[in-house]
């Protein structure tokens, strides 16, 4: 336990590739403060990726407060601490490493900070056995166990603030909402009318292809790409820079470039679409809390090691659906061995119809998801059992 004082959170987040990795983090930091009343502080060491999720971020700050959290710049692994300065509760996401002056003062708070890895997501099955398990540290007494978030009971669920659904039911009970909202991004009414597509994706995806597919198409298709998303692709397509407002019409589809919007309105985005290609984690994971089909396009791994993950997602996930799983295979260049291979026409035509089958799956899966908590509170639950326990103290 702790006490019935206000609890305090270290996040480490280190951002890779731009910025990978602090999208999670800032959401995770977010609903911890303003759900349980945590006193987080997020050490992030790139603001500026930072910046582009939360306009709000001051880039030349040490340290700032930003929706109630404190922010401090991850700068280096320097830095002398005492326990006055230690978090009750320190999280390392995805295994980086924690400026050794901090660890060193950690072991000397009496008692000592819960501390955990908390993992990227995967589908795989040894998550479950892995999940909660305690590793010590090689010289301080310390313990720090693996935390991961997951698709089953036996894991730590999927991020999801309390208020989503209400939020989601509410603004998709208006249509009037809707239709505002996708005009404030600048849709024209047919393409309000049209099949609504976002696009989020790695650079690598075969987007081109799909494109192609989409111009003939048996109805019209208005794809939805932020800014700085597959951005070669789209301004071949559209002829012109791919630029916020840039748009433009071949056959059954247009494309158009949408600015890049802070989170929430993201999400307001992928509720507002038939269908969302996702990437990632966080935008992966609000795409199955929008109840949407959703096409997945996993950060890729040395040695194919995505591939892996992605079918083990898949296993989970596409069930009977053979059209989504042949899309997704073909969309992440994982070997397929089915007859459409990767022929974006006739893997559209067999996703198109199976649409409504998908739409229904969605929405079931996401019931399901409910039934596993919410990764924050799972989160909590567990380190104030470990205060609690012996061998927490
Ligand atoms: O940033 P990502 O590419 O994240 C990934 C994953 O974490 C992956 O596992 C990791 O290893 C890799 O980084 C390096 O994609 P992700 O997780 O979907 O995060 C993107 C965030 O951007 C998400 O919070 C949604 C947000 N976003 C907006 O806020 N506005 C937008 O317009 C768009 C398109 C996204």
């Amino acid at each position: 336990m702790f006490n019935d004082r206000v609890i305090t959170l270290a996040l480490f987040c280190k951002v890779v590739d731009n910025y990978g990795d602090i999208g999670i983090c800032w959401r995770l930091a977010r609903q911890l403060q303003q759900e349980h009343g945590i006193a987080v502080t997020l050490w992030v060491d790139d603001l500026a990726s930072f910046q582009r999720i939360c306009p709000d971020v001051i880039l030349q700050a040490d340290q700032q407060q930003v929706a109630g959290v404190t922010v401090r710049h991850w700068r280096d692994q320097d830095g002398v601490f005492t326990p006055a300065d230690i978090a009750d509760i320190v999280i390392e996401f995805f295994a980086v490493d924690i400026p050794p002056g901090y660890i060193a003062a950690m072991a000397e708070c009496a008692p000592r900070p819960v501390w955990f890895n908390l993992e990227g997501l995967t589908a795989e099955e040894w998550v479950e056995g892995c999940h909660t398990l305690p590793s010590s540290h090689p010289r301080l007494p310390l313990t720090k166990h693996f935390f991961f978030p997951g698709f089953t009971a036996k894991t730590g669920g999927l991020l999801r603030e309390a208020a989503l659904d209400a939020q989601r039911l509410h603004f998709q009970s208006e249509p009037a909402s809707v239709t505002a909202f996708l005009a404030q991004l600048g849709l024209a009414p047919a393409e309000i009318a049209a099949t609504k597509v976002s696009l989020f994706c790695y650079p690598h995806a075969p987007v081109a292809a799909l494109f192609e597919a989409w111009q003939q198409a048996a109805a019209p298709i208005a794809c939805l790409v932020p800014e700085g998303v597959a951005s070669e692709a789209v301004q071949a397509f559209l002829g012109a820079p791919a630029v916020a407002g840039a748009a433009q019409t071949r056959g059954a589809l247009t494309v158009r470039v949408l600015p890049f919007v802070a989170q929430p309105d993201y999400d307001k985005l992928l509720w507002a679409c038939d269908l969302n290609f996702v990437r990632g984690e966080d935008s992966f994971v609000r795409a199955q809390w929008a109840g949407k089909p959703f096409v997945w396009h996993i950060y890729p791994q040395d040695d194919n090691l995505h591939h892996k993950k992605l079918r083990a997602f898949l296993g989970r996930y596409a069930g009977a659906l053979d059209a989504l799983n042949a899309a997704a295979l073909a969309w992440n260049d994982a070997p397929v061995g089915s007859a459409a291979g990767s022929d974006w026409t006739a893997l559209w035509t067999a996703f198109a119809a199976d649409m409504p089958a998908m739409t229904e799956w969605a929405v079931d899966w996401r019931r399901q998801m409910h039934d596993n908590g919410d990764l924050s509170s799972n989160l909590l639950q567990f380190a104030s059992s470990l205060r609690s326990s012996p061998g927490g103290k």
